[in-house]
């Protein structure tokens, strides 16, 4: 096959020293969690070229990971050539293997299932195993960089050839996805695939690692509005009147999206009915506030099961405190009785079963740990 040993002899003409080879594919799978865990925040179309960098890396590490295995391969194969640390090697190419896999498979729009798992849920968690693998495998093995192994010129034109072929897979895998138009076909920028029907039954109930509540009582239900506003108030479910409609699109990382039709009230009325946003006051506008005035200035959504998600105020004004979806009461797995419809954020910000909305002078970093945790005894 005079084609393929081309390709071979090219590929072997860019191949940078080991060194450099086994530096970038820790740089690259480091860009690659920070990319990913990233596009996980990003809600709306202008976020697309870290997608896009996600997918050009991807292909990075292909290509990387093509030159390292050829020169490894006999160390991997020979049993007697075999170290201690040759176990963690195997480990990290099967995490490797796993992530990129899965990636591609993502990517071409099959919609595959592994037990309870979105084949993207697999991605992410083959990725978050890697990063620890690749740590733990550099350091059994550290070689510092050297000044040799960048070759100036030559170096950058590798890199740039490599960049430049993984935009060009990236469009030519475009290319095949609209021939076959797969499912792919209704694809939002994130990847996720479209869930079409309407209402409760119109799409998964998704909840973040542990969160599970038992059903709430809709008459024991209560809503508290409080923080830095006028008059803090607590609210029964029948309060709550769906005086207004919202079409928002709910996007989870999981991969898949919906747009629906969704019912309750807007946020910036329900404070307002809580005597609206006042500086300085409320007892729990925010641990560790310095004395002085503070300022109104994020909302924090608070879940039952402690589940939490802040936005700056004047975004969670227009937002939704729903009731209801496509027409009829949130469902239990959805949410109700009331939940948090957030038009532009990820799904996972789209807190469900609230029962506390805080009006507070600090932004809330600690969320991002409790969304992961909570709902674990
Ligand atoms: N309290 C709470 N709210 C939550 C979650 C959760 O686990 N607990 N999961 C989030 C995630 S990851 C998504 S995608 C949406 C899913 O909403 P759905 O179950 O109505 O589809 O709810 C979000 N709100
Ligand atoms: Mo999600």
């Amino acid at each position: 096959m005079r084609g393929r040993a081309a390709i071979a002899d090219a590929l072997g003409r860019l191949e940078p020293p080991p060194r450099l080879v086994d530096w970038s594919l820790f740089a690259v799978v480091c860009a690659e969690a920070v990319t990913g865990l990233l596009s996980f925040t990003i809600g709306t179309p202008a976020g697309w070229p870290i997608f896009w960098l996600h997918r050009a890396l991807g292909f990075a590490i292909v290509v990387l990971i093509g030159w390292k295995l050829s020169r490894v391969r006999n160390r991997l194969l020979r049993r007697r050539l075999w170290q201690r640390s040759t176990a963690l090697s195997v480990l990290t190419l099967v995490a490797t293997v796993g992530a990129i896999s899965t990636g591609v498979v993502w990517v071409f729009g099959l919609d595959v299932r592994v037990a309870y798992w979105t084949v993207l849920s697999v991605h992410v968690g083959f990725g978050l195993a890697l990063v620890p693998l690749v740590v733990a495998h550099v350091a059994t093995r550290f070689r510092p960089p050297r000044r040799v192994d960048f070759e100036g010129r030559r170096t950058a034109a590798q890199y740039a050839v490599l960049l430049i072929a993984g935009a060009a897979v990236y469009r030519l895998q475009q290319g095949v996805n609209a021939l076959l138009s797969a499912p792919g076909e209704d694809r939002r920028f994130t990847g996720s695939q479209p869930r079409e029907a309407e209402g409760n039954d119109g799409f998964p109930v998704t909840s973040w690692v542990a969160d599970d509540p038992d059903p709430i009582d809709r008459e024991a239900y209560r809503l508290s509005v409080t923080g830095l506003v006028a008059e803090p108030r607590t609210f029964t479910a029948d309060d709550l009147v769906a005086d207004d409609e919202l079409t928002a699109l709910l996007d989870c990382t999981s991969g898949w999206y919906t747009v629906q039709e969704w019912g309750g009230i807007r946020v910036g009325d329900l404070v307002t009915a809580a005597g609206g946003p006042a500086a300085g006051s409320g007892a729990d506008a925010g641990e560790g506030a310095a004395a002085g005035a503070r300022e109104p200035a994020y909302v924090r959504f608070v879940s039952v099961t402690g589940y939490r998600w802040s936005l700056p105020l004047s975004e969670a004004e227009d937002a939704l405190l729903a009731t209801h979806v496509g027409g009829d009461p949130l469902s239990h797995g959805h949410g109700g009785p009331a939940r948090l419809v957030a038009p532009g954020r990820r799904g996972f910000q789209w807190v469900k079963w609230v029962t506390r909305v805080e009006v507070r002078a600090e932004r809330d970093p600690a969320q991002w740990v409790v969304t992961l945790i909570s709902g674990f005894d």
